[in-house]
């Protein structure tokens, strides 16, 4: 917030003259100055990471996106500034920072691309959080600092072929050996699967999912990278093949049986992406209205026709609306109050909401929506594979449909 904005005179709560800045000079997403809300620590974090995205990311990701690579070098880069389990313990390499600190990181990581906003999800919610939530010391010990400092990339293996939207019927089964478990079955989709050097993946034991622990290299086990892809390209996908794949009794995460072990990792991850899906929506936001002010049709810029301001306006108001949710939902999981469904509303509104903004974003574009000289079909792209993955929207419809009336409409 400026110090101009936070002096600025007001009557019965209302700018004096009504035409007091709204926005900061440098943040003309918050519209209702949250940044007021932030604590000084978040608001660190925030502009940590929006500087490094700025001056490292957005020149070079368009190129990488269409080469379909992932930019190594700036996991590093990420990991030095604290991205990485940023809400776990110091103890373990980690800055032990808010749940909005998080959020805000996840948001101007996907401001720059889903890509990255889904490799920290992945590292942070969906690896580094199994193994401090359900792990033994030892393997905290063992596997936290090195995944905060991306000395070892992890990812999640839940989904298979045949099982997407309903894990819990999943084939991939481990069985007792006299050393540890044999692990057989697949496993699809797996971002990061293919260059990971660690895999926490679920299986069934005696018909119970648990949660194992698979490192790369181990007999039995390979990741072939999936190719095609014409959404997150600049993200890796893998498959996780597991074949009379014997891993050691230490490996087993101890401290959780059943479907509530993958699905509160999810809650995590889903948090994330509820924040992460204001950058994609700011970064296509501020495209269009750049564009609104300076194309010239019929001899005045389109932002100059009602039609385009209704656009910008519906924009900016969504933005604002996915924000406050975001930020209650942060305050909500800091304080140990949100339900599972408290971030399934958050995580379907906020895409579709970024989903919907991308696609006005690239209408008033007009032709040019479509180069890679503005980043819109890349965040819209994107955003369709954010659609679906850590379940669909209309997963999350059902989710919220069974908590509001208490009927289950899965089967
Ligand atoms: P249900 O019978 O309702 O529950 C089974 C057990 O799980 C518990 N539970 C949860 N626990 C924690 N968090 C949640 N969100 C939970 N939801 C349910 C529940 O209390 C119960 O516990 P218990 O102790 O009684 O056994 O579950 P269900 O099997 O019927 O599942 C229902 C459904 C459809 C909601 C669930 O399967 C689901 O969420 N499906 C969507 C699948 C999904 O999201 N997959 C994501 C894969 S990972 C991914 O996409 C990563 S992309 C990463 C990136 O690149 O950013
Ligand atoms: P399906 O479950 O087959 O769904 C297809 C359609 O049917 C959807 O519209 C869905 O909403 C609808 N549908 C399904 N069931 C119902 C129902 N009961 N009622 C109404 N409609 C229904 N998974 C991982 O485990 N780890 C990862 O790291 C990971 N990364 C991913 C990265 C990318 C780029 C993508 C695209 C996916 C990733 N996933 C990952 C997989 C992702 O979680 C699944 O794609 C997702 O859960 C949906 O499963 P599905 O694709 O099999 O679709």
């Amino acid at each position: 917030m400026s110090a101009a904005t936070m002096t600025a005179p007001k009557t019965n709560g209302v700018h004096k003259n009504g035409t007091a800045p709204k926005q900061s000079p440098n943040n003309p997403f918050d519209y209702y100055n949250l940044d007021g809300l932030f604590a000084t620590e978040e608001r660190l974090v925030r502009d940590t990471v929006r500087d490094f995205v700025s001056a490292e990311v957005l020149p070079i990701i368009e190129d990488h996106y269409q080469a379909g690579t992932f930019p190594k070098h700036l996991a590093t880069k990420m990991a030095e500034i604290g991205v990485f389990g940023i809400t776990l313990p110091s103890e373990y390499g980690c800055a032990g920072a808010s749940y909005t600190a998080y959020g805000l990181a996840m948001q101007e990581l996907e401001r720059g691309d889903s890509g990255l906003r889904s490799y920290a999800s992945v590292q942070s919610s969906l690896v580094m959080y199994p193994i401090y939530a359900y792990g033994n010391e030892e393997q905290r010990k063992h596997w936290l600092p090195k995944l905060a400092s991306v000395e070892a990339i992890g990812c999640f293996g839940l989904t298979e072929p045949d099982f997407g939207s309903n894990p819990t019927g999943m084939i991939t089964n481990a069985k007792k050996t006299s050393n540890g478990f044999l692990l057989n079955g697949a496993k699809m989709w797996i971002t990061n699967g293919n260059v990971a050097d660690v895999a926490v993946v679920w299986a069934k034991l005696d018909g119970v999912v648990r949660g194992f622990i698979v490192e790369k290299g181990t007999p039995g086990f390979t990741a072939p990278e999936m190719k095609g892809k014409h959404s997150l390209r600049a993200s890796a996908t893998g498959e996780l093949v597991f074949q009379d794949c014997e891993i050691p009794e230490a490996n087993l995460l101890p401290n959780v049986e059943g479907m509530k072990g993958p699905l509160g990792c999810l809650n995590q991850a889903r948090y994330g992406i509820s924040w992460g899906a204001i950058g994609a929506a700011m970064a296509c936001y501020e495209s269009a209205l750049n564009y609104a002010k300076t194309r010239i049709q019929f001899g005045k810029p389109i932002g100059g026709f009602q039609l385009v301001q209704e656009k910008l306006v519906w924009m900016l108001n969504e933005i604002t609306k996915a924000q406050l949710m975001a930020f209650r939902l942060g305050q909500m999981k800091d304080a140990g109050e949100a339900t599972p469904q408290h971030v399934s509303m958050a995580k379907r509104n906020n895409v579709w909401m970024a989903l919907e903004i991308a696609r006005m974003a690239r209408d008033i574009h007009g032709a040019n929506g479509i180069l890679g000289e503005y980043p819109i079909m890349r965040h819209m792209a994107n955003l369709e594979s954010v659609k679906t993955y850590e379940g669909t929207h209309d997963i999350h419809t059902l989710i919220l449909g069974a908590d509001i009336t208490g009927i289950q409409a899965f089967e």
